[in-house]
């Protein structure tokens, strides 16, 4: 089966575009795919984090991944400071890539804002941690949300580019594996990976404003439903979600230039597992006072099992904790395999 790797990182609340762009899709892989999904602890503190309030996210995580359906048992949860090989080939990587490369990275002139120079290096090198996530297991298929396209493309770049600088090496001790990369056939080490960028709702945007994506760091709370929400939390951020004058069109065109509109259309579609346009054949000529009644009805139908099974899950700490413990055990020998033969290709003496 085609490996799979994911990760989500541990910084505050886990939100609607989260779970529709990346946690639904990652139950949706398991049972054609073997999965590898990873609380991503070290990502979160290229920005500040309280120490307890990373641990305590770090469960919720977790418990959401659990909530939501990941088997820990036949796929692994684990998370990322706890198999040392991703800082390790991070390293590496970091020495692979370009500052060039790194610095066309929009995530990380939003996240930087305008006092790069007081932004963390970790924050900088984001892209190659990540690389090094899915490469230190050679994953080839990587279920994300839109935003991270950029970073999955960087991590191609950076395989490519380890591949062609250790080639001769590769071939020489014969860990090379056969793979196409254009119409020329070529022996690499890294798999070129594949971005899973799918589903109906790859890009959820904020309720407040159609144009920005729903973000844990977004400081107003109106603007996402958080999956911990309970159902008058949500019914009144879908009630006060911003939209156009206008009701809901009966064709798709109709949704053109009307992003907020849009986006409440496309989450209706995605929680109710159904087309836009089946959305607009059934709501089409009425107004928004009527639909965003049943789409806050669809979000809380969808949302409070998961929240009153995330609830159940998070207080078993020792249960949260030994899942954790058992995904980086096993996780952390497959690491240590590939990254044994890292260290053999670039010539880091061990052994
Ligand atoms: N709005 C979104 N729509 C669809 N998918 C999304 N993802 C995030 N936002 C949306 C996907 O969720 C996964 C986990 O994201 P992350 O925790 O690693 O961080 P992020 O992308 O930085 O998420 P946030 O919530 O938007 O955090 P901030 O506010 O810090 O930027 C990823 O697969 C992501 O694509």
């Amino acid at each position: 089966k085609p490996l799979v790797f994911s990760g989500v990182q541990p910084t505050g609340n886990l939100h609607l575009g989260n779970y529709l762009g990346a946690i639904r899709r990652f139950v949706a892989l398991q049972d054609s795919h073997d999965c590898i999904y990873c609380v991503v602890d070290l990502h979160a503190i290229t920005q500040w984090q309280e120490p307890a309030e990373l641990i305590k996210a770090t469960r919720e995580v977790t418990a959401a991944f659990l909530a939501a359906g990941i088997d820990p048992k036949k796929h692994i949860v684990f998370n990322q400071s706890r198999v040392i090989q991703h800082a390790e080939l991070a390293w590496v990587f970091n020495c692979v890539a370009r500052m060039g490369w790194l610095s066309r990275m929009t995530q990380f002139k939003e996240k930087a804002g305008k006092d790069r120079e007081n932004a963390s290096v970790g924050l900088f090198a984001y892209p190659t941690l990540m690389a090094a996530d899915i490469l230190v297991y050679r994953a080839t298929h990587v279920p994300v949300g839109d935003d991270q396209k950029q970073h999955l493309e960087l991590t191609r770049d950076i395989a490519q580019k380890f591949n062609n600088d250790f080639s001769d090496r590769i071939a020489d001790l014969g860990m090379g594996v056969e793979m196409k990369v254009g119409e020329e056939k070529v022996n690499g080490f890294f798999p070129l990976t594949e971005p899973l960028i799918e589903g109906p709702a790859p890009r959820v945007m904020s309720l407040r404003d159609g144009l920005k994506k729903m973000s844990k760091s977004d400081p107003s709370d109106l603007s996402r439903i958080n999956l911990t929400d309970d159902a008058d939390a949500i019914s009144k951020k879908i009630r006060k979600a911003k939209t156009d004058p206008a009701g809901l069109p009966s064709e798709i065109d109709g949704l053109k230039d009307r992003p907020e509109a849009e986006n409440l259309v496309v989450l209706y579609a995605a929680l109710a597992e159904t087309s836009k346009e089946k959305v607009l054949a059934e709501f089409g000529g009425q107004q928004f006072s009527a639909f965003k009644p049943a789409l806050a009805d669809l979000a809380v139908a969808k949302l409070a099992p998961i929240a009153a099974e995330m609830r159940r899950i998070s207080s078993d700490e020792t249960y949260v904790d030994g899942v954790l413990r058992d995904g980086g055990e096993r996780a952390g020998v497959m690491a240590e395999a590939n990254m044994k033969m890292v260290r053999d290709i670039v010539g880091l003496l061990n052994g």
